[in-house]
């Protein structure tokens, strides 16, 4: 009797041995198709960065001016202990991928020897006229694994050819001298202002050249203006995108300036939006952009508020750091952004569905109902790995997503923990390559009772969605999307406590 159990064991071991090895040979259902408009490969990448550095650097810095005359004397800028490794070392250790460095401001002076410019570094004493910003930057974010992007102001208060169509091509020859010497570069910024030149002009831009010429030089870099096209103002410069988020917008007859779309269009984007245009909030960690004595640094409460309103409602976070007249990022404003990220990794750095073992959803792509093992649930180590099963949420893979049957747009996914677990965040991202698609979700817990508790309702996810709720403690979790626009593609739900944050 022992021995025919023995026997019968050692026959299951094997089979299920065998069958981890040759896991049946099922066609795997197709994928869904994209939904409306998606993101070029460039912009994925970008909107994977979360968190980039701005630095208004420039006459300003030296004056206090938000907006130079553009007839500030060369020798202003003379910054005593320039050292752009400092930067890249602060960006770095802030959590920051990117730098975008305000090459021309207004004020039209050129933080590199632009050859059609007489108004650039060349002509100050600094550094006996060889010195060059932008080459510095360019190489010590090379150097640090930082991505290098510029800000190149349309507008130009020192030109005498602004305001004429002679601007135009000297513009399009500055754009062309900073992206042939310091590239690869991952944004060209173009701000929206636009007043009057020297001679009292305003400029008719070319936009389509501009463009045209950017891409061509530097395909990578994503373009932001007011309209894109690779990503938009948010709409104001407090850091705060809106609560509903589009990465879609209307640009067809629009352009940067006076002729964009509305503030509100651009901080909610556009539901029937015919581009793929997310939205980046710019805001700085002082009060003005550039470096003043007498301003200093957002608390980390406030950064964190920018942080949730950006960062977790799909928009990417440009947070300006001025370098001060000496050419370094203050004490006071690196300590802060080390405080900044330290409050984020304590926050982040403990996602709860990490070790969960069970996820269930309402419903998931499979080819037909005997696919596989033929129910909702899927469980870390699947003998039987479904490729779209609600288990995606919570691995580590971006490319790996739950996805619904093409026609189900309301469907949850379920996280179950053996032990009651506490948090009041919840992270959820929709998978961007294949568009977004999720207009209205909302998050449940089961009570201790067994019953279910609504705890927040919201609009758009997108990339990434960081809801703030109260403070929970359950054993399952439900992500109930309500209204989704196509089948539902997410990649990732992560569940936080945040004890610093005070909402
Ligand atoms: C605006 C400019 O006018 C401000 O000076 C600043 O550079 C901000 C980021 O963009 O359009």
């Amino acid at each position: 009797m022992k021995k025919a159990a023995l026997l019968l064991l050692v026959c299951l071991l094997g089979i299920s041995l065998y069958a981890q090895k040759h896991p049946p040979k099922v066609k795997p259902a197709d994928p869904p198709a994209p939904y409306g408009p998606v993101p070029t490969a460039a912009q994925v990448a970008w909107q994977r960065m979360e968190m980039n550095m701005f630095c208004h650097f420039g006459p300003n810095t030296f004056t206090g001016l938000e907006w130079g005359e553009g007839t500030e004397a060369e020798d202003i800028f003379n910054p005593t202990a320039l050292d752009c490794n400092q930067w890249v070392s602060v960006a770095k250790n802030a959590g920051f991928q990117g730098i975008i460095l305000t090459a021309k401001h207004h004020d039209g002076f050129c933080l590199w020897p632009n050859p059609v410019s007489t108004h650039t570094v060349r002509k100050s004493a600094w550094r006996n006229g060889k010195g060059d910003v932008l080459k510095e930057l360019s190489e010590a974010c090379h150097r640090g694994g930082v991505k290098f992007g510029i800000y190149i102001s349309p507008w130009d208060r020192n030109a005498p050819t602004y305001g004429t169509p002679a601007y135009n091509k000297v513009f399009l020859k500055t754009l062309r001298s900073a992206h042939k010497h310091y590239g690869p570069i991952f944004e060209q910024w173009f701000d929206g202002a636009n007043g009057e030149g020297p001679n009292g002009k305003r400029q008719v831009y070319d936009w389509k050249k501009f463009n045209e010429q950017t891409h061509k030089l530097q395909p990578n870099a994503v373009i932001f203006s007011d309209v894109g096209p690779g990503c938009r103002w948010v709409g104001n410069e407090e850091g705060s995108c809106g609560r509903t988020c589009w990465s879609r917008l209307d640009v067809e007859g629009r352009e940067p300036g006076k002729n964009a779309p509305s503030q509100d269009t651009l901080n909610a984007g556009n539901y029937n939006g015919a581009c793929w245009i997310p939205a980046e909030t710019d805001v700085s960690i002082r009060t003005g952009w550039f470096w003043r004595d007498s301003e200093h640094p957002k608390s980390v409460q406030e950064l964190l508020k920018i942080y949730y309103n950006s960062v977790g409602r799909n928009s990417l976070l440009l947070l300006n750091v001025p370098p001060d007249n000496r050419g370094l990022i203050p004490a006071e404003d690196s300590l802060r952004l080390m405080e900044f990220r330290a409050a984020l990794d304590s926050i982040f750095a403990h996602d709860l569905t990490k070790n969960v073992k069970l996820v269930c959803a309402s419903n998931f792509r499979r080819v037909n109902e005997n696919d596989y093992t033929g129910n909702c649930y899927s469980w870390r180590n699947m003998v039987f790995p479904e490729p779209y099963c609600g288990f995606s949420v919570v691995d580590d893979n971006f490319d790996s997503y739950w996805a619904t049957d093409d026609t189900v747009t309301t469907a949850w996914v379920e996280i179950k923990f053996n032990e009651p677990r506490t948090f009041n965040r919840v992270m959820l991202q929709e998978y961007i390559p294949l568009g977004q698609r999720v207009e209205k979700f909302h998050i449940e817990i089961e009570d201790e009772n067994g019953n279910w508790r609504t705890i927040a309702e919201e609009t758009t996810i997108g990339y990434k969605r960081i809801v703030l709720t109260e403070t929970v403690t359950t054993k399952k979790v439900r992500v109930v999307i309500d209204q989704s626009r196509a089948c539902i593609v997410l990649n990732r739900v992560g569940l936080f406590l945040d004890n610093i944050y005070r909402q």
